[in-house]
């Protein structure tokens, strides 16, 4: 894969304050024409390539990550452009930059179950969120990774053309989870990056979901070549 490279500063002013450690947030990390060419080529990818799950529907490209190790595919022209992106940022080791992307869509009322990332990935998250904010929740892991929403412990507001990078303690000791909900409210009491945020929202304020894309950027450390046996 050729990745463009382009050593970003990311300075510690983009660390998430007063919630355990890492969590940065760099809002319009994209631009808005980045933001409708991404919506463009996700939308007219090909049908094959979305799996529908029962909550909403993604796609997985540079392979399907897998324990056996993931079988490498090259990532197209238009998605390594972000991949070169967050490489530059140099939170990844050298060794184990970003090799995959799951594109997730959620629909207004859509939201994903609390759930960790697990030991397919390097434990670092990078993702870009493009046509719509969403909400973010966390809960700390217990034994048996049940989540009550009375343990909800933060949330973070994900605007569109963000990037969210997590890693650390967010990483392995939280999970997290997004709401089935049409619209958001704005509380300071849970929302820990208002500070951070492009847009300045008002307590209290209702702000609708529109669709959107999720861009989960990620090293896959087992990877393997598709070996083909032809004729005997
Ligand atoms: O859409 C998001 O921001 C979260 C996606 C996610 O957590 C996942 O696919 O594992």
């Amino acid at each position: 894969m050729d990745l463009v490279c382009e050593n970003l500063e990311i300075s510690s002013a983009s660390i998430v304050p007063k919630i355990p450690r890492t969590v940065r947030y760099i809002p319009n990390f994209i631009t808005p024409e980045e933001e409708i060419e991404i919506i463009k080529r996700v939308n007219n990818s090909p049908l094959p390539k979305w799996t529908q799950l029962s909550h909403r529907r993604l796609q997985n490209w540079g392979g399907i990550p897998h324990p056996k190790g993931m079988i490498a595919e090259e990532i197209p022209a238009w998605l390594t452009k972000y991949v070169g992106k967050i490489s530059g940022l140099q939170i990844f080791p050298e060794t184990k930059l970003p090799n995959h992307v799951l594109i997730n869509e959620y629909l207004p009322g859509q939201g994903i179950m609390a759930h960790s990332d697990g030991p397919l990935f390097h434990p670092i998250v990078t993702t870009i969120s493009c046509g719509s904010h969403t909400l973010l929740d966390f809960y700390k892991r217990n034994e048996t990774d049940h989540v009550e929403v009375s343990n909800l412990e933060f949330t973070l507001l994900l605007e569109r053309r963000s990037l969210l990078i997590l890693e650390n303690d967010l990483y392995h000791k939280y999970l997290h989870s997004i709401s089935e909900r049409h619209c958001d409210t704005i509380s300071r009491k849970n929302i820990m990056n208002l500070d951070l945020c492009a847009v300045k929202y008002q307590e209290n304020e209702v702000i609708d979901r529109g669709t959107r894309l999720s861009l989960t950027i990620r090293h896959v450390p087992k990877t393997s070549k598709l070996k083909l046996k032809l004729g005997r």
